[in-house]
């Protein structure tokens, strides 16, 4: 039997791509904000009904940018969630800024709203949260508490893409929002990310910040860097938006199979579906409470790699007790983060993934219940 990697990538059909980077050949037009980087981004505007997209090269990026684009004042604090990839965190360290732990809401994963003022201080200049696993943050509660106290919000929206809250595309809530397009995404440009907002202004400044702040043959007017996203990226995402409906229902017909075969199961906890939610079925997390399934999460783990199952541990460690910061955030202070990531496997998730397959996942891990 073979190996099941925890994602796997979309792609187009070989012709598909081939057709729309043919012009690539032609032009010898390669990065740079040619053809391609425009008519994504005039794409992703329509589609995420949102005034202004700048594409990067990667999500990670695209998140530096924009904090460095809020010009927070250095070492201020930001309120965010240790329960993310490094990206989160690190963006917020190499800005010069101090990340603060928010605890996590048990059901949804995303930051408990309810903890944010009393992380306040007279530092505190942002918020950063994360729509983890493509489930939605309390954009409202955070908006009020932003506006209250004249802090800016940037949305670590990397999972969340083509996610709707009301109807309203999550590219739109907040100051900014980062989406990752990474290879492991919903929606792939190889490598790629974007910042999405309402403010006109922003739009120099993160264009700036990602060409050298080059403004003409002869103007620099910004001491930017370099983080573009370059034409065969650009076309990866144009082909892929066009099976973007599709991917999103193979995915859901994945989760359902999932839901169908390990809900109700003592121990094993899925979490719920979002009211008012638009899913984008971007991971299937599963929380293993070891006193009533009988099995720990790692015993699970180990058991679906000894089959060449590969789930993942996301997110586990936190990121506020990573080596790199030698001890300088306190754990405890986040405890349901620390419950939730010593429980959490992702499932294998991705569009091809057979029901064979998921079969074979929930026949190994039901056979680890004690
Ligand atoms: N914020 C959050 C909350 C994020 O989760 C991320 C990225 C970011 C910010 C930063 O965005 P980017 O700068 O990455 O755009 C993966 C991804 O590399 C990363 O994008 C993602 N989050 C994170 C959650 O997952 P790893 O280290 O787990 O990836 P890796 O190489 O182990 O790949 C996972 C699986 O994906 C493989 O087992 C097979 C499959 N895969 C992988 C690659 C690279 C493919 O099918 N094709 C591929 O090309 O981080």
């Amino acid at each position: 039997m073979s190996n099941i990697l925890v994602t796997r990538s979309s792609m187009p059909d070989y012709e598909e791509y081939c057709e729309e980077i043919k012009e690539l050949w032609d032009s010898h037009w390669l990065t740079n904000m040619g053809t391609k980087h425009k008519q994504l981004q005039a794409k992703l505007e329509n589609l995420l009904n949102v005034p202004h997209v700048v594409l990067y090269t990667n999500g990670h990026l695209a998140l530096e940018n924009v904090l460095a684009a809020m010009n927070l004042p250095k070492g201020g604090e930001v309120i965010t969630s240790p329960f993310t990839f490094a990206s989160t965190t690190h963006a917020i360290v190499r800005n010069s800024l101090n990340p603060v732990f928010c605890d996590i809401d048990p059901t949804y994963y995303t930051m408990d709203a309810t903890k944010i003022e009393s992380l306040i201080t007279d530092k505190t200049c942002a918020i950063v949260p994360v729509h983890v696993y493509g489930n939605v943050c309390n954009v409202e509660e955070i908006e009020r508490i932003a506006k209250k106290y004249g802090l800016k919000v940037i949305y670590d929206a990397a999972h969340a893409f083509g996610v709707k809250y009301k109807g309203i595309s999550t590219a739109c809530f907040g100051d900014a929002s980062m989406y990752s397009f990474h290879a492991t995404k919903v929606f792939n440009t190889i490598e790629g990310g974007s910042v999405c907002f309402s403010n006109d202004a922003l739009v120099q400044t993160l264009n700036d910040m990602k060409n050298f702040g080059i403004r003409g043959p002869e103007t620099v007017e910004f001491v930017g860097g370099n983080a573009k996203m370059n034409e065969f990226q650009a076309a990866m995402g144009i082909c892929n938006l066009r099976h973007l409906d599709e991917e999103v229902a193979k995915r859901k017909a994945v989760v359902e199979q999932y839901r169908s075969r390990l809900s109700g199961v003592d121990g094993i906890i899925l979490c719920p579906t979002q009211s008012d939610v638009e899913p984008n079925y971007a991971y299937f997390p599963v929380v293993f409470e070891p006193t009533q399934f009988g099995a720990t999460r790692n015993e699970v783990f180990d058991a679906l790699a000894e089959q060449g199952i590969g789930a993942r541990k996301y997110f586990y460690p936190l990121t506020n007790t990573f080596d790199c910061f030698h001890g300088a955030y306190d754990v405890n202070q986040t405890p349901v983060a620390l419950h939730i990531s010593k429980r959490v496997l992702t499932l294998p998730l991705y569009a091809d993934l057979s029901m064979d397959d998921v079969n074979r996942i929930c026949d190994v891990i039901l056979c680890c219940k004690k």
